[in-house]
């Protein structure tokens, strides 16, 4: 499989929990590096250009209104089959559907506050990527 990068948001209620650290393990012992990382207080137009393609959806005011309600970590990872392998680590959308041992199983309270974000394509990764990080911004690890 080769070697990918993808965008991962860790979101205000799992900054709010303290489980940063926790999460970072994850990646980490999944083999994915963390090659960029930022904490920030989205704004409103960051959240809206960030989640655009869900524009017109129902939920899109509660998912803007949730993402700028505290700070995020934002960071790419790194390693074989990174798209994917983050989605699993993540688990589905809504928690109550996630599988034991998720992200979202063990920290996301609602579908709302659902702990991560994580690109769902190497298109979305690609654009995730660079609407927060410039190519400079980037350190891989060998
Ligand atoms: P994300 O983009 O945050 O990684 O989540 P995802 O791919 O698993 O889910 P997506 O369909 O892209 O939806 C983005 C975020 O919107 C909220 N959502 N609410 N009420 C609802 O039916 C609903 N559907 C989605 C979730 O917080 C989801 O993470
Ligand atoms: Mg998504």
């Amino acid at each position: 499989m080769a070697k990918e990068r993808t965008l991962s948001i860790i979101k205000p209620d799992a900054v709010a929990k303290n489980v940063i650290g926790e999460i970072y393990s994850r990646f980490e012992k999944a083999g994915l590096n963390i090659v960029a990382a930022r904490m920030m207080h989205l704004t409103q137009e960051q959240a809206e250009g960030f989640y655009a393609e869900h524009k017109e959806r129902p939920f899109f005011k509660d998912l803007v209104g949730f993402m700028t309600s505290g700070p995020v970590v934002v960071q790419v990872l790194e390693g074989e089959g990174a798209i994917m392998k983050n989605r699993d680590l993540m688990g589905a959308t809504n928690p109550k559907e996630a599988e034991a041992g998720t992200i979202r199983a063990d920290f996301a309270t609602s579908i709302d506050a659902n702990a991560a974000h994580g690109s769902d394509s190497a298109e979305s990764a690609q654009r995730e990527i660079a609407y927060f990080f410039n190519d400079n911004e980037i350190c891989p690890r060998g």
